[in-house]
């Protein structure tokens, strides 16, 4: 059940010198109890330090004589206190904290302070950390500011509580016994997203029911906004653009239409009625099925506008997801959302964020940033990322994301000259926009330990982390985590994180090399399924995005081909032009090239292709061995239960290359180059597999 814990394991110290300064600074607190998020703040105080302390604490209504840690808002805080942290104060910003030690006549006092009660909970949960990770805290001056506004989780749960996409069991959300019961769980899924600053949920699928808002459903979603607001996480819901039609007896959906708008002002207001702090609607529009605003010839702008008329007056957003392809259009599906939305670039109401995934397709193992980001310079562009890995092995193959999120945080879109980077872009830093956030696709369901893989923990963690600053390192949330969750011992941590790095490249070498994406499997996404070409639309097959045949692979998309590469900024567009500047890992995402082009390296493009599914493999084998030699670092169960899931990982990055390289071998006609093993089982093998069952699949929208 330790699984179950996550990062809040608290464990107990043994460093018995470090143990004993935290007892010396903590084992007396006062703590302000005035709001909810401050009693929650002690709560969390009164669970954790107990157990890494092995000793009682007491809770104070005052400083007395000996050392304290006092936890409050600032406005709280004795005179003395208020002027010692006065200067760090005035860098605080929203929920942002300040951590520090102070020296106060005769002793020392600990201080947890913010200007919200809520910053009051994010600093407290920070300070546990620190200890968690066996940091001194004797000198202590930590200010933290959270740098989006909305930092959010986006769950694909459907009312059945089938999770689309989701591979950690059932939804969280249970509806049928809702509201009257409240599961514990609910609290520990509060306590974790607000331990890293999480702070918007969006409760339901973006392929969304209308059921949802109807009064029935509200007073369930009432049950669960009660229970997150003390959290600071405020709950959105996915709105069914025909929801006027479906629940409201409506005859059109139509967003210029009188009575659909009024419909929709009216079904905010009861919503407001039952959650005050509603934060907003999340709609999936005019995408792959979906109704929209474009079902009554009108357009996205109409659509969202329409929406956000009705929620401005209750301080509403709306998220308007731009993950839109049309099968009416042939153009190269990377470049429609572009296309689609850069027209509307300053139409929006000031309460519509639209919501951009990381890269133009979806979700691949390495995508390009998308390169709406930086374009669109009036509308605010929320972050989507995928946290559940779904064309990422699943809850099965161990991959760390932040080394994704962080790439494409990272990435130069040279839109306003160098430096003009995706975390400026979505913290407003590179235009002003006002409103600003990020949302992860949850990976969260009823597993005992929530994700399905242990560390895929890691991937909620660190999307946490990220939404809350995206300029903090991979490697350092690799180190945060391993440490709150699995041990302190650098024997442990240094080479565990060096896995954690490199996990990400291994599948990215083991299923889309050298820029190679979606030649996935249809439907589930799980394994190789390169020569799948018999979907109803040609943009679903696999042989759509590799396009290989005799002569070469990969897609052009420079000016020969598709030109997608003409809506980067110019100096991307020039780099990625040409194969031999663009960077490697992109290479078959733009260029379509001879089987026997030469890389700098001196390998021809087929050899090169193979020894990459070669080098997954073998780190994958790497990956194993690493695992092996922590075994005395853990427990039998820890070590076991990824143990198993590596060996899985390997027998399917084996898979992978086995079939795709069988695959491309047959337009190739060339043999495997030295160094690649060679495929035990034929291509028809590796064709004819079938899946009795895959998690995370819904029916199919066509
Ligand atoms: C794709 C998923 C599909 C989602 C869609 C979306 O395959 O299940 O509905 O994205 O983001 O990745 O709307």
């Amino acid at each position: 059940l330790n699984d179950y814990k996550l990062w809040l394991k608290y464990e107990q110290i043994t460093d018995s010198k470090l143990s004993a300064s935290y007892k010396d600074i903590s084992s007396k607190i006062v703590v302000g109890e005035s709001t909810p998020s401050l009693l929650n703040a002690k709560e969390e105080l009164a669970l954790a330090l107990p157990q890494m302390l092995g000793t009682d604490i007491e809770f104070l209504s005052a400083i007395d004589k000996g050392n304290a840690l006092i936890v409050d808002v600032y406005q709280n805080l004795p005179v003395d206190l208020k002027s010692a942290v006065s200067k760090e104060m005035m860098d605080v910003k929203g929920d942002g904290f300040v951590l520090k030690s102070v020296k106060l006549t005769n002793k020392k006092v600990t201080v947890i302070t913010a200007k919200t009660d809520l910053g009051v909970l994010y600093g407290t949960f920070r300070f546990l950390h620190l200890m968690q990770s066996q940091h001194l805290l004797d000198d202590l001056k930590v200010v933290d500011n959270p740098k989006l506004d909305i930092r959010m989780l986006n769950h694909w749960d459907n009312l059945d509580r089938s999770v689309e996409r989701g591979y950690a069991g059932f939804s969280l959300w249970n509806w049928q016994k809702l509201p009257e019961y409240v599961d514990q769980r609910y609290i520990d899924y509060a306590r974790a997203n607000a331990s890293v600053g999480i702070n918007a949920t969006a409760l339901t699928n973006v392929n969304a029911n209308a059921l949802i808002l109807t009064p029935m459903y509200l007073e369930k979603v009432k049950a669960l906004a009660d229970i997150f607001r003390s959290y600071g996480i405020k709950v959105y819901l996915t709105a069914r653009f025909s929801a006027p039609m479906e629940i409201g007896g409506l005859e059109t959906a139509d967003p210029l239409n009188a009575q659909v708008q009024q419909w929709w002002k009216d079904k905010v207001k009861e919503i407001y009625a039952i959650v005050p702090d509603f934060g907003g609607f999340l709609v999936k529009a005019n995408s792959e099925g979906q109704p929209g605003p474009q079902n009554y010839g009108r357009n996205h702008v109409d659509g969202a506008n329409m929406m956000a008329e009705a929620v401005k007056p209750f301080g509403g957003n709306v998220i308007w997801r731009a993950f839109v392809y049309s099968e009416h259009d042939d153009t190269d599906r990377a470049k429609q959302a572009y296309d689609e939305f850069l027209p509307y670039d300053g139409n929006f109401m000031d309460n519509v964020l639209v919501q951009v995934k990381n890269g133009p397709i979806d979700f691949q193992p390495r995508e390009p940033f998308h390169p709406m980001f930086g374009a669109m310079k009036k509308t605010p562009l929320i972050m989507e990322f995928q946290i559940t890995q779904e064309y990422l092995g699943f809850s099965t193959h161990l991959v760390y994301l932040p080394k994704l999120f962080e790439e494409v945080l990272d990435a130069d879109t040279f839109q306003k000259g160098e430096g003009s980077t995706v975390a400026k872009v979505i913290d407003g830093s590179l235009y002003g926009n006002k409103l600003t956030g990020m949302a992860g696709v949850s990976n969260i369901g009823t597993d005992i330990n929530w994700t399905g893989h242990p560390f895929a923990q890691a991937n909620w963690y660190g999307f946490g982390r990220l939404a809350w600053d995206p300029y903090l390192s991979a490697n350092t949330i690799a180190e945060e985590w391993l440490r709150a969750t699995y041990s302190n011992e650098e024997e442990f941590v240094d080479p565990i994180k060096e896995m954690m790095l490199d996990s990400r490249e291994a599948i990215v070498n083991y299923m889309n090399p050298l820029g190679l994406h979606h030649i996935f499997d249809t439907g589930h996404h799980y394994g190789p399924g390169p020569w799948v070409d018999n979907l109803g639309r040609p943009d679903w097959n696999p042989v759509y995005y590799h396009k290989a045949d005799s002569l070469g692979v990969g897609f052009d998309r420079t000016p020969s081909g598709s030109n997608a590469t003409e809506q980067y900024a110019s100096e991307i567009a020039v780099q990625y032009n040409d194969p031999k500047t663009i960077p490697q890992e992109y290479l078959l995402w733009f260029h379509h090239l001879p089987w026997d082009y030469k890389l700098e390296n001196g390998e021809i493009l087929w050899d090169a292709i193979a020894l990459k599914y070669q080098e997954g493999v073998d780190q994958v084998t790497q990956m194993i061995k690493t695992w092996d030699r922590m075994k005395p670092y853990l427990s039998e169960n820890e070590y076991k239960e990824v143990s198993m899931l590596l060996e899985i990982q390997l027998k399917e990055a084996k898979w992978w290359r086995d079939a795709c390289l069988l695959y491309f071998q047959t337009f190739s006609n060339r043999p495997l180059p030295t160094g690649v093993e060679r495929p035990t089982k034929s291509l028809e093998y590796f064709k004819s597999l079938k899946f009795p069952f895959a998690p995370g699949i819904r029916p199919r929208w066509d």
